[in-house]
């Protein structure tokens, strides 16, 4: 082992004031295996693109011996050229790339010159045995974390949760941080990853009581107003949810959240006792009005189930985001009026329109057509590029920018501007 190892991990450009639980959780987890091991021999740095320029990034990464990028794939083509210059400066500096971009795609992504580690999947592990040397091929990908209780809290001094905290008091007027319970999601919309690729699809949850213990932390320690929840879906099972209220009421754990919920496998019941757990809000992926289209995309929800949980949480109180998406392969013009209607319907707290783009990872993504794209022309609501045998994709924009007119009061504040 060399007398000293310096990691540096990077989550490059990012239009978002979420904090990089990725880096948080790969640092926490090197510092109780790599540390306990080797003792005084890690040295971590972490950079955001969000915050920190190109010109910093590289002066302090340039004398690492590793430089992990983690990487959605809007953020590979920033990535790729931090990795380029930080390699320019010293060439012996190794880079791992790793998150859902070279997880989705590691032979391409391993193609690149400057990169010289891919890793698929869950990154904890898997960082760890690089820097013990154990992967020698290009590619790595280790075997899942069973039990998440096992892992550390993600290390949120390390990313610094409060320059991120700061940013949200300005932006939203309050402190929030984010909270992952589990990882993986069974569902498979073909315009989502859903995880799997990093993940898989067994859903892997952390105990009620794990997940209490970070929550409290971050209420007694980092003073937060409100807690996301960063899973995919927070009730791919209702029986874990429920305890995860009773347990929070029981802890007298006030703190408001809001999460993101499927509109399959939700009741009344359920949603009366978030709210008496002070959930706030739950983020609904609606995407289509069309009942046809929703299960061509196999969203796995139906028109009613939708309307039954907006009604429910209304009733119980909650507020509510939809999430709606244009430009599915079989879409017409009358489907999207379906859409609108239920959007009206609904009468939701917050709207949100996105245009399909065919993210690597989903059922959407074609080798072929797509391994030019410039993802980080993609932004989280629309791109250039995405048309469909019945739409432009000026003509999705337009459809778009109808939606957006007609609930303009009410769109998410990406969209609003
Ligand atoms: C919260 C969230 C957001 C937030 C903020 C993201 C964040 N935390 O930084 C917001 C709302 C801003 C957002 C935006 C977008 N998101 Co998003 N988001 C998520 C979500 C729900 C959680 C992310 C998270 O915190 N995960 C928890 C951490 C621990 O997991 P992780 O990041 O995957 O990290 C693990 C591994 O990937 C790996 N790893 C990660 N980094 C590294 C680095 C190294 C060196 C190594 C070795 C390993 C490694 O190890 C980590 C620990 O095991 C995920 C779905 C999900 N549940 O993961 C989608 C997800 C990441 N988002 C996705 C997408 C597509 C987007 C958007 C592009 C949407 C859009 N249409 O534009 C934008 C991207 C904007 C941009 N400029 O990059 C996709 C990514 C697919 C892809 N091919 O890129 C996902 C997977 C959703 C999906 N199921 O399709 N997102
Ligand atoms: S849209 Fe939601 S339910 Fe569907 S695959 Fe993605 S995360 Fe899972």
């Amino acid at each position: 082992v060399a007398d000293r190892v310096k990691l540096t991990l990077i989550r490059p450009r990012f239009k978002s004031v979420w904090e990089s639980l990725a880096c948080g959780y790969i640092a926490s987890y090197l510092k109780k295996h790599y540390e306990e091991t080797y003792k005084d021999h890690l040295l971590l740095e972490f950079f955001d693109g969000y915050f920190d320029s190109d010109e910093t990034i590289i002066e302090f990464a340039r004398d690492s011996d590793y430089v992990g990028f983690s990487c959605t794939s809007p953020q590979m083509l920033h990535a790729l050229s931090l990795a380029y210059d930080i390699k320019r400066e010293n060439p012996t500096v190794k880079t791992v790339f790793g998150g859902h971009h070279p997880s989705s795609l590691p032979e391409q992504t391993a193609a690149y010159s400057q990169v010289d580690k891919v890793v698929v999947g869950e990154g904890e592990r898997a960082m760890l045995e690089i820097l013990q040397g154990k992967w020698t091929g290009k590619v790595a990908q280790s075997l899942p974390i069973k039990n998440l209780d096992e892992l550390p809290f993600p290390d949120r001094e390390f990313i610094d949760q409060n320059r991120t905290l700061k940013l949200t008091e300005k932006n939203d007027g309050e402190r929030i941080a984010s909270v992952l319970s589990g990882r993986g999601c069974p569902f498979r919309c073909v315009f989502c990853t859903g995880d799997r690729d990093v993940f898989g699809i067994r859903v892997r949850k952390r105990s009620t009581q794990n997940v209490l213990v970070e929550i409290a932390q971050l209420v007694n320690e980092w003073h937060i107003d409100f807690l996301k929840f960063a899973d995919a879906e927070i009730n791919t099972s209702l029986f874990w949810l429920k305890e995860f209220c009773h347990q929070k009421q029981l802890k007298n754990i006030t703190v408001p959240w809001g999460a993101n919920v499927h509109a399959a496998n939700m009741d009344k019941s359920t949603l009366y006792l978030m709210r008496l757990t002070e959930c706030r809000e739950i983020w609904v992926g609606v995407e289509s009005g069309s009942p046809h289209v929703l299960r061509d995309v196999r969203k796995g929800i139906t028109v009613e189930m939708v309307e039954n949980v907006f009604k429910w949480a209304k009733a119980c109180g909650i507020r509510t985001r939809a999430y709606f998406m244009i430009g599915f392969p079989s879409e017409t013009r009358e489907d999207f009026e379906m859409t609108l209607r239920l959007a009206e319907r609904l009468d939701a707290d917050v709207y949100g329109m996105t245009i399909v783009c065919p993210f690597p990872g989903t059922a959407l993504y074609n080798a072929a057509q797509h391994s030019d794209v410039d993802w980080s022309a993609a932004d989280e609501y629309g791109n250039d590029f995405w048309r469909t045998r019945h739409f432009t994709n000026e003509e999705l924009k337009q459809n778009q920018a109808e939606f957006m007119d007609k609930f303009k009061d009410r769109l998410c504040w990406r969209q609003r501007k």
